[in-house]
């Protein structure tokens, strides 16, 4: 009962003039869009409302519609989308504004309307949170509807002498125009909120912008040519792979897209400007010295496949991947500061103060530790640490692939613990030797008669050395292993199987290059990494 509590409330409030609600309904809606672009700057896992309508209209166009509009508008379809969006979000609040004069509750159903559809695109997405999309839209939906009611009841002035004659009054008019009934109702505060609240919209969304900053270190990222003599193409194909077994992982992982694991403790990805990167180096050094982009650019890059774990992988998990990474040697840059022997930890810092620890005394193996810019032949994608970020072979993601890399402080090992360590993690990080069965699938139905039982193994940088396969009680029987170019990358292994009908249970384990068995364990991620051997059930129907 808006309507009446407002008669009540004051019976002489008059209507705000037609175009002042006009602009309040605007400026409402432009209110519930800025905030929506504020709380995505906020985090990576909500996306912008306005770009996920876009979205929508993207997605939801006939093929033949959407080709027409890209041939139409040229690149510009996503900005015409966008700026659509935002036009008729605010024509929408003009015609909301002026209905509100009849009814009150109009405004409020239309706010509530806004949320809801706000909610649902940005649901829509597969990368958002979904708890977080309820928030934003309530947020924003709320927030444009509470400024459009305080610029409504400002906007509730007296507009004529005429309005203010009031039955038993004195009989004279009011002198001027803007006799008041709400004492802040006047022409002027209205003009006042109304410029605070185009403001603040301004505001939020630049600030939103700025926070995301992704279109723009995008383009800076698309700029750079990562100089690469390996053409990642080529690499599986040189080799010997089981890359047309179907389900099995591929040699070399796809870093488009989300195909690759991430892993850190980001909530909006670090958007780093690679024109004002650089990479200092620290602490027990005789140089501290600091390196641009191009400083870097201009060494002598190389290119190493290397696997890379997270300590969190579960047996048979996928917190793995194999890429080429393109860079400068740890060990190259370490020289050049000149690193002093009391120095017994390399501790690296991330832009967004994340940090890693490890002996340096491990590089002198001549393992591959590489500051990486390039990931599978192109600049590193921003979610894996565009411009830089530590690689280094054998030992976990926590203790050393610092993403979006900023120093390198060479400290006492005592001296310093990275980010995980008072986490109840492992100082030290070795990658354990593990073993997984992507062929079949757990938990799946295959037919009976000949089928691959294929996966992966790893155990950086000591190689593997044979994988075995058991079914059932049968005995261990040892898979062919594809080839791979190092002892620090994973490899793909295969085994020939005549599945009868029936369910069955399938184990995998390891031996690595050192001729060590992979642990049987049962053993949790926690504090230093999962042991076990991956076991999956299967269901072979008859054919
Ligand atoms: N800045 C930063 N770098 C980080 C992390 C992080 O939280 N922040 N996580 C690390 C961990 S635990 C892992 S396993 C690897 C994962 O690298 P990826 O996301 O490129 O696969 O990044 C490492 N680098
Ligand atoms: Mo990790």
């Amino acid at each position: 009962m808006a309507r009446s509590q407002n008669n009540q409330k004051s019976p002489a409030a008059p209507k705000p003039p037609l175009l002042y609600a006009a602009i309040a309904g605007l400026l409402g809606g432009a209110i519930a869009l800025a905030i929506g672009e504020f709380l995505s700057g906020l985090s990576s896992a909500v996306p912008s409302m306005v770009v996920s309508a876009g979205d929508w209209v993207i997605d939801s166009a006939p093929g033949a519609v959407e080709r027409w509009a890209i041939d139409t508008l040229g690149t510009a379809d996503k900005p015409a989308l966008v700026v659509g969006t935002i036009i008729i979000t605010l024509i929408i609040g003009a015609l909301t504004g002026q209905l509100a004069r009849r009814d009150h509750r109009f405004a409020a159903a239309v706010f509530g309307v806004f949320g809801l559809l706000g909610w649902w695109f940005l649901a829509r997405n597969p990368l958002t949170d979904t708890s977080a999309t309820w928030l934003v839209a309530f947020v924003a939906a709320a927030g444009g509807y509470a400024a459009f009611r305080l610029l409504y009841a400002v906007a509730q002035f007296n507009e004529s002498k005429l309005v203010t004659m009031e039955p038993g009054g004195s009989g004279k008019t009011a002198k001027t125009a803007d006799t008041p009934t709400n004492p802040f109702a006047t022409r002027r505060s209205f003009f006042g909120w109304g410029g605070a609240t185009a403001l603040t919209a301004v505001a939020l969304t630049g600030l939103g912008r700025q926070l995301r900053g992704r279109a723009r270190v995008d383009e800076a990222r698309e700029a750079i040519v990562i100089d690469t003599s390996t053409d990642v193409a080529t690499v599986s194909a040189d080799i010997e792979t089981f890359d047309n077994i179907d389900g099995l992982a591929s040699y070399v992982t796809d870093s488009t897209g989300n195909n690759f694991y991430r892993i850190d403790s980001a909530l909006t990805i670090p958007q780093v400007d690679p024109n004002s990167w650089s990479l200092k180096i620290t602490g027990l050094v005789d140089n501290p010295v600091e390196f641009t982009l191009a400083d870097i650019q201009a060494m002598d890059l190389e290119d190493h496949i290397v696997t890379i774990s997270c300590v969190s992988n579960e047996v048979g998990g996928g917190l793995v991947g194999n890429a080429l990474w393109t860079g400068v040697p740890l060990t190259k840059l370490l020289e050049i500061a000149g690193v002093q022997t009391e120095a017994t930890q390399l501790v690296s810092r991330s832009v967004d103060g994340w940090t890693a620890g490890f002996p340096p005394e491990i590089l002198q193996d001549g393992r591959t530790a590489l500051l990486a810019i390039g990931m599978n032949g192109e600049p590193l994608p921003v979610r894996h640490g565009f411009p830089a970020r530590l690689i280094v072979a054998g030992i976990y993601g926590y203790v050393s692939a610092t993403k979006w890399v900023e120093e390198i402080n060479l400290t006492t090992w005592e001296g310093f613990d990275g980010y995980w360590i008072p986490r109840g993690w492992s100082k030290k990080g070795p990658i354990k030797t593990q073993s997984r069965i992507d062929v079949p699938r757990s938990r799946t139905e295959i037919a009976s008669g000949p089928q691959p039982i294929a996966g992966v193994a790893w155990a950086p940088t000591r190689g593997i050395s044979l994988v075995e396969v058991k079914v059932d009680d049968e005995p261990w029987q040892e898979a062919t292993l594809a080839e791979s170019v190092s002892d620090e990358t994973w490899v793909q292994w295969m085994l020939e199987w005549d599945a009868p009908a029936g369910d069955h249970v399938i184990q995998v384990r390891a031996t690595d290059g050192d001729g060590v068995l992979q642990a049987v364990g049962p053993k949790r991620v926690d504090p230093d990494g999962a042991e076990g051997w991956h076991i999956i059930p299967v269901r072979v129907t008859e054919t």
